[in-house]
């Protein structure tokens, strides 16, 4: 948790070691309010830490059939879940940055979508809210007549060349959830790196 206008850019050591030909993916490093877990219960209000995201690495998936929120995975891409998870006892705010082995080439942060890819992500120990509510990003709009301003100011975007992300959770309730699809192997030229850089990660701009 901290003031909105507080940025920590330096990254700190504390991940797990790359090791050279290792067939998955994970995360390395992190900074900020994050921090590297285990599985966990990531229903509502059951993994609470108003002070950290967590981090998690989940399966290791070969062409799941699945797309991402803007943007699609290539046919026959080697590709690793990874759950990004924050849940709080109040209403508090985040941001915090992780570092992947390997290139970031989607993410997914609306609520049905994350939904969508908890079954060929699950790996064992992990409890998923599989559709039991809001669990996506939010951005401040007003809805409704008279308008009811929600004021949340979630973002996740691709940092570091593609091997990064930066998670700002905003909550009011529920909880905020981004997944990170890595490229263990993409083929083709540039593997998902090209992919990553492509696409305009900056904001989100719409609700999940
Ligand atoms: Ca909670
Ligand atoms: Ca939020």
């Amino acid at each position: 948790m901290q003031n909105r206008s507080i940025a920590r850019l330096l990254f700190v050591a504390g991940g797990s070691l790359l090791v050279v030909g290792t067939a998955s993916a994970t995360i390395l490093n992190w900074a900020g309010d994050a921090v590297k877990a285990g599985p966990a219960d990531l229903k509502t209000d059951q993994t609470e830490d108003a002070n950290h995201i967590r981090g998690m690495d989940e399966a290791i998936i070969f062409e799941p059939g699945l797309d991402v929120d803007r943007g699609a995975i290539p046919t026959g891409a080697l590709i690793q879940c990874h759950i990004l998870h924050y849940d709080s006892p109040i209403a508090s705010m985040a941001l915090g940055q992780f570092i992947f082995d390997h290139p970031v080439i989607g993410l997914v942060y609306k609520s049905e979508t994350l939904d969508d890819w908890d079954v060929p992500c699950a790996v064992p120990g992990m409890i998923y809210p599989t559709g039991v509510g809001p669990r996506g990003l939010e951005k401040t709009t007003s809805t409704g007549f008279p308008p009811v301003i929600v004021n949340q100011d979630d973002y996740v975007r691709v940092i570091s060349g593609g091997y990064g992300v930066e998670f700002q959770a905003d909550l009011l309730g529920f909880m905020d959830q981004v997944r990170v699809i890595t490229c263990v192997d993409c083929g083709g030229e540039g593997g998902g790196e090209l992919i990553a850089d492509s696409i305009d990660w900056g904001e989100i701009g719409e609700m999940p």
